[in-house]
């Protein structure tokens, strides 16, 4: 193809993924997945990847390559749906950027240019998963994982690194004020900002681990006040929700995005991971807290809520699914966004009034297999002496 052909073919492929309708499809009750990815690397603008000047890339090739895009964070601002996608090049280094729909579902488009992010401290080799927080103290907060090399790593260790919690906030979602990175004893993934001052302090839901890949002795989820988000300091974690011997959080257990409120409770959304025979299995699950006190939990279905399915096992990372944004409208609908395989964002839809449901009345983990038989068999007992 011509350099002119392939820049009209380019963009009537660009243009027809950009414009295509998603579909609900009806599923296990909880909640509805939809059929397409909401964004691919393919939908980033065609002016991020290539150089369009015939003059400096007759070949019209890709000049930047971008590999994928994930773990997004989610808002619902001034009546519009906005993800702070990661976008991850072909370089490996992830960055953000904002990506708009009118309804949540179709019609996703990157803004013009990606989050220019001022750095803190020693420059980060990357950045990702960053949670939105609308704070009730008027900012929006971005929480985002911040990675560097380990200055303690020996000759020829290129893989050591350390995590650490990275903070932004924004009112717009262009300009970005950087904060301090939040000081923690430990490394710090999947730091979340509760929206709520609690006790007059800032709350984090946190994810203390020994190493950077494993949690080590750390045990799953944590809660700590903070004074400042100016420069937070977590002293006093507690573990709220705990990794568990033979469940889907046995490796790791990590808070999603920041908690919903409801009469009934908060809802959360969260990642365990178990390790098996092909790696490590991400998946999603759901537990409730007080309103009372948002670091107890009142509700925790057994096992997970959303597990990769059909073309979601493939990708850069396979058998993982991973959420840090979802979005809860005024009339209680749910939009859950999620990434497959660490290469593409879906969404699935459900409402307040269902997850509640499913949080309150799915029965709790036994953590044996006999109890798992015994809430079996008192559902089958349930089906039987009911009239149909
Ligand atoms: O590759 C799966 C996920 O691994 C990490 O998650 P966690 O911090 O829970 O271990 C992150 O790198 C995440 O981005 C990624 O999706």
């Amino acid at each position: 193809m011509n350099y002119k052909a392939r820049l009209a073919w380019l963009r009537g492929q660009h243009q027809e993924l950009l414009n295509r309708i998603n579909v609900p499809v009806e599923g296990n009750g909880i909640y509805e997945r939809y059929r397409y990815p909401v964004l691919t690397a393919e939908h980033t603008p065609l002016e991020w990847r290539y150089d369009l000047d015939e003059g400096s890339n007759p070949f019209l090739m890709e000049r930047f390559g971008i590999h994928a895009v994930l773990n997004p964070g989610a808002i619902k601002w001034n009546g519009r749906y906005l993800l702070a996608v990661r976008v991850e090049g072909a370089d490996r280094k992830s960055f953000f950027a904002i990506a708009e729909s009118p309804d949540g579902i179709n019609g996703f488009r990157f803004w013009d240019r990606p989050v220019v992010l001022p750095e803190y401290g020693e420059p980060a080799t990357n950045v990702y998963d960053m949670r939105l927080t609308a704070h009730e103290d008027g900012w929006v907060y971005g929480i985002f994982c911040v990675e560097r090399k380990d200055p303690c790593a020996g000759a020829g260790d290129f893989s050591s690194a350390v995590a650490a919690a990275g903070v932004a906030r924004t009112k717009d979602f262009v300009h970005w004020e950087r904060l301090p990175d939040i000081v923690s004893k430990c490394q710090q993934r999947n730091v979340v900002l509760h929206p709520e001052f609690v006790d007059g302090k800032y709350a984090l839901y946190t994810r203390p681990q020994d190493g950077f890949i494993q949690a080590g002795n750390a045990g799953g989820i944590g809660w700590a006040l903070v004074s400042s988000m100016e420069d937070a300091v977590i002293n006093g974690e507690r573990i709220i929700n705990h990794r568990f011997y033979h469940t889907i959080k046995e490796s790791k257990n990590g808070e999603g995005p920041h908690p919903l409120k409801t009469p009934q409770g908060w809802l959360h959304l969260a990642h365990g991971v178990r390790a098996c025979a092909s790696g490590l299995r991400y998946v999603l699950y759901m537990y409730m807290t007080s309103l009372e006190d948002p670091a107890v939990v009142i509700a925790e279905p057994a096992g997970l809520l959303l597990a990769p399915e059909g073309d979601e096992y493939v990708g850069d990372v396979m058998n993982v699914v991973f959420s840090n944004g979802w979005i809860a409208d005024e009339d209680g609908r749910v939009l859950i966004y999620y990434a497959s395989s660490d290469t593409r964002i879906h969404v699935a839809e459900s409402s307040i009034d269902r997850l509640v449901d499913y949080c309150l009345h799915t029965e709790p983990d036994g953590m044996r297999t006999a109890l798992s038989v015994e809430r079996l068999n008192r559902l089958i007992d349930k089906n039987n002496g009911k009239a149909f």
